[in-house]
C-alpha cells in the first residue's frame, strides 16, 4: 500500500474587502484541522488567496493587478509555507500569478512536505469571455484578465506517487486527465470556484451543476484510473454565490468523500496510491488497448 491522507480543504467565501492575510488565517486554520485527522497532504481551492475577482468587470485591466501576486511565497502567504513545514505537509492551491515580465496567469502550486514549491500549473482552459456582457446576469472575464497557461499538464513525482494539477473549468474536458493519465498518473489535485447559477441559462438549478461537477470528476478519475480531488471555493461572494461540493473521487470513479457544506470544510481520505493499478494494468492500460490512429482529429482542430 501507498497511503496518501489527503485533506481536500474547502473554502467558504472571501469577500472583496477580505485581506490576504485574514484569508492566510483561515487556511491555517484548515491545515491545522487537516494535521489533527492526519494529512500529509493539503489541497486548497483555485485562487484560494482572493475573491473570485474575474467576476468584476475594468475597464483598464492593470487596475486589477492588485489581486495578483508577484511572488510566492509572498509576505502574506510566508506564513502558510511555514506552518506547512512544521506540519510535513504538502499542499496544493491556487493563485492569480504576474510573471516578471508582466503575464497573468490563473496559476497553482504544488509543494513538498519541506514546503518547498515543486511544481507549478497554470490553467490551460479558460472559461466566460474579455469584454462586458450585458447578456449574463453576472462576469465571467476570466479570458480578459489571464492568459492561456504556457505549462502543459505535466505530472510530479512526489508523496511516493505520481501527482497532477489542473485547476477548475479543466476538469469539465477528458484531455486534462488522459494527457496526465498517459503519464501515469495516481492522483489529480483541482481547485475550482464555480458560480452556483448559469449566467446564460438562469432556469439550471445548482443540483444539475453539482451533477456537472460530480460526473466529469467522477469520469477522469474512472477513466484514467486516478484519485481526483477536486475542492471548491464555495457560498456568497458579494452577492454571487459559489457552489461547494467539494470531491475525494477514487480510481473507480466513486465519490469516497464530499463536502456537506458552503463553508470552510476539511475532508479527510487515506488514499492507496496502489488502488490505481488495477484499472491501468486492466481496462485502461492505454499502450494495449488505445487507438490512436482514430484520434487525430481530437489535436488537428
Ligand atoms: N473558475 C472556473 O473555471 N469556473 C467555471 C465556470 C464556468 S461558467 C463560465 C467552471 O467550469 O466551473
Amino acid at each position: 500500500m501507498r497511503i496518501v491522507n489527503v485533506a481536500a480543504a474547502q473554502m467558504g467565501p472571501i469577500q472583496k474587502a477580505d485581506s490576504r492575510e485574514a484569508v492566510v488565517k483561515r487556511m491555517i486554520a484548515l491545515m491545522d484541522e487537516a494535521k489533527a485527522k492526519g494529512a500529509d497532504l493539503i489541497v486548497y481551492p483555485e485562487l484560494a488567496l482572493t475573491t473570485f475577482f474575474p467576476r468584476w468587470y475594468v475597464e483598464d485591466r492593470a487596475e486589477f493587478d492588485n489581486w495578483f501576486e508577484r511572488e510566492m511565497p509572498s509576505a502574506a502567504t510566508k506564513p502558510l509555507f511555514e506552518r506547512a513545514a512544521q506540519h510535513q505537509m504538502a499542499m496544493n492551491f491556487g493563485y492569480a500569478e504576474l510573471t516578471p515580465d508582466g503575464h497573468h496567469f490563473n496559476t497553482a502550486i504544488l509543494t513538498d512536505k519541506s514546503g518547498r514549491i515543486v511544481g507549478k500549473y497554470r490553467k490551460i482552459h479558460l472559461p466566460g469571455h474579455v469584454e462586458y456582457d450585458t447578456k449574463r446576469s453576472h462576469q465571467h472575464l476570466e479570458k480578459r484578465y489571464f492568459e492561456p497557461g504556457d505549462l502543459g499538464f505535466k505530472v510530479w513525482r512526489e508523496l511516493g506517487g505520481i501527482i497532477g494539477m489542473a485547476i477548475c473549468n479543466d476538469r469539465r474536458w477528458p484531455e486534462t486527465y488522459r494527457v496526465m493519465g498517459l503519464q501515469g498518473v495516481e492522483m489529480v489535485l483541482i481547485g475550482y470556484n464555480t458560480p452556483s447559477v448559469n449566467a446564460e441559462k438562469s432556469e439550471e438549478g445548482v443540483e444539475k451543476r453539482l451533477f456537472h461537477n460530480r460526473l466529469s470528476v467522477q469520469a477522469g478519475a474512472y477513466q484514467n484510473a486516478t484519485w481526483v480531488v477536486a475542492v471548491a471555493k464555495a457560498g456568497n461572494e458579494d452577492g454571487h454565490p459559489l457552489f461547494g461540493g467539494s470531491l475525494i473521487v477514487d480510481p473507480n470513479g466513486e465519490i469516497v468523500a464530499e463536502a456537506k457544506t458552503d463553508d470552510d470544510e476539511v475532508l479527510v481520505h487515506a488514499c492507496d496510491l496502489d488502488a490505481t493499478t488495477f484499472g491501468k494494468t486492466t481496462i485502461f492500460d492505454f499502450a494495449r488497448h488505445r487507438r490512436i490512429e482514430h484520434y487525430g482529429l481530437i489535436t488537428s482542430q
